[in-house]
């Protein structure tokens, strides 16, 4: 086991930070936040020392809280390298709070002058932010909750709002706000999102957040599949204790942000952070060959039967399809003397094809109206307006259609795992060709933008993938677009 001595009293390593203090709060304490920004905190912190351990924030859920509570918020990563696994264990989370049920506590964090960033991992359907016109939806029950209540928000946009004006009220200088969701140039997505919420309860306090508070961008990246029975397991016979908290993920792991932290921030690029100033162009590499490849494969994977990425991955059409899938994003972007996309795209198909990674293509087809956007429709109404090939994200945009049209004709409406499901389920009730799916999905509110269902090829591009794959099967359809 990597790490350090053993703590003759718990079993556990001893806490290598010492007494550090504390930092950063981080909202949404999921598995990718833990094996992801915790572990390049401890690593900056070890490298470089600083006061910058983590208070846990979850808005929803106390058994997170509960579980790394009880074991003083360490936790182990297994690193699952195809040559055999690694454990590592994690010390940088101090504590963690539960929205829900402490919310006082929570603003007393918030609001510790010690507290310099606030980091986010929270889903891209927490925000209740509309990507076409940049503001809160009034429709988002979160957003409508804490407009209506901003003294007991519920939601992630109106917790760090109220911190904020506290903070504002008490004289301390803003936290810096980052966001580390999949979402195009996030940062700005969420100062655009408060500045909007703030706004509709006082204009000046929406005014002093434009104007004071940093939403730096960022871009993550770490594969980190639901832990399961197996990760337990694993951390048993490698440790000896047992942990509730552990996650498993790969060996691979990147983060890039843009360098705006006024008021400080861990040494991370000890850590082998980048530390950039512009990171749009790592963000759409990244979102567009990895996550849109992602989305791909999982509503392949979910037709054909696939369960994990590795099995799409050892089927030899489909991996030709995902390797061209990610050529058609590579063209979309706009080449950087720094960026190899061959390079990248290489590196990715072995990530892809790991034999110890276990990532359920179900995982990935969650919420597929909030990742459509930016993974493959943006690129496709680019592709378009280039007149570049535009086929790959058609076809990619079919294979949901088809996921969603399957659930719902076979009666599983209910097992769309998506913000938007009761939404897709009533369009698509009474549609049974692919002309009816494409016109009712089209339709959906806010998801397709005007600009890319005006481009004509667009419409009989993707109805004829949906029509391949409603009547011969989703394979059919790979084996025609390797053969193009
Ligand atoms: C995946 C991502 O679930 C998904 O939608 O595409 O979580 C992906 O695994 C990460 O972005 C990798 O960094």
């Amino acid at each position: 086991m990597t790490g350090s001595s053993q703590s003759a009293s718990t079993g556990w390593p001893q806490n290598p930070l010492g007494d550090a203090g504390n930092g950063i709060v981080h909202i949404g304490v999921g598995a990718f936040h833990r094996a992801h920004q915790a572990v390049y905190t401890q690593q900056a912190m070890q490298a470089a020392g600083g006061d910058w351990r983590i208070i846990g924030v979850t808005p929803r859920s106390t058994d997170i809280a509960d579980q790394l509570n009880a074991q003083d918020g360490a936790f182990c990563v297994v690193v699952r390298n195809p040559a055999g696994d690694e454990c590592q264990t994690i010390h940088t989370i101090s504590h963690v709070l539960a929205a829900a049920r402490e919310p006082e506590a929570v603003f007393d964090a918030l609001c510790d002058p010690a507290i310099r960033i606030v980091t986010l991992t929270v889903t891209e359907k927490a925000y209740g932010i509309d990507r076409q016109t940049m503001k809160v939806s009034s429709d988002h029950p979160a957003i409508a909750h804490d407009l209506a209540h901003p003294g007991q928000p519920t939601g992630v946009i109106g917790i760090l709002t109220e911190a904020l004006r506290r903070r504002r009220d008490m004289g301390h200088a803003p936290f810096t706000c980052l966001c580390c969701d999949n979402l195009p140039e996030n940062g700005a997505v969420l100062r655009a999102g408060m500045v909007d919420f703030a706004s509709r309860l006082d204009a000046d306090l929406g005014d002093w957040i434009a104007q004071n508070v940093h939403f730096p961008s960022s871009m993550v990246d770490r594969i980190t599949p639901a832990s399961t029975d197996a990760t337990y397991e694993t951390v048993r016979a490698m440790t000896g204790h047992d942990d509730a908290c552990a996650v498993e993920t790969e060996p691979f792991s990147q983060w890039v942000i843009e360098d705006d932290f006024p008021i400080g921030r861990p040494a991370w690029e000890k850590a082998g952070v980048l530390m950039v100033d512009d990171v749009r162009p790592y963000e759409h590499m990244k979102l567009r060959m990895l996550n849109g490849s992602h989305s791909l494969i999982a509503y392949l994977g979910q037709l054909a039967g696939y369960k994990y990425v590795r099995d799409v991955m050892a089927d030899e059409d489909c991996a030709k399809l995902v390797r061209h899938h990610m050529d058609a994003a590579a063209a979309t972007l706009t080449p950087l003397a720094e960026l190899d996309f061959a390079d990248y795209a290489n590196d990715l198909v072995a990530r892809f094809c790991n034999p110890a990674i276990a990532h359920e293509t179900r995982q990935i087809a969650m919420d597929g109206t909030e990742k459509l956007p930016q993974r493959l429709l943006a690129p496709a109404l680019e592709a378009a307006n280039a007149g570049s090939d535009m086929s790959s994200f058609a076809l990619a945009v079919a294979m949901w259609m088809a996921y969603v049209h399957k659930l719902v004709a076979e009666g599983q409406g209910d097992r769309i795992s998506d913000p938007r499901k009761d939404e897709i389920a009533t369009a698509l009730s009474e549609a049974q060709n692919a002309d009816a799916v494409y016109e009712r999905l089209v339709a959906l509110p806010g998801l397709f933008t005007p600009a890319l269902l005006a481009h004509e090829p667009w419409q009989p591009a993707v109805t004829n993938w949906l029509t391949v794959i409603l009547n011969d099967g989703v394979l059919a359809a790979v084996r025609k677009q390797i053969a193009a």
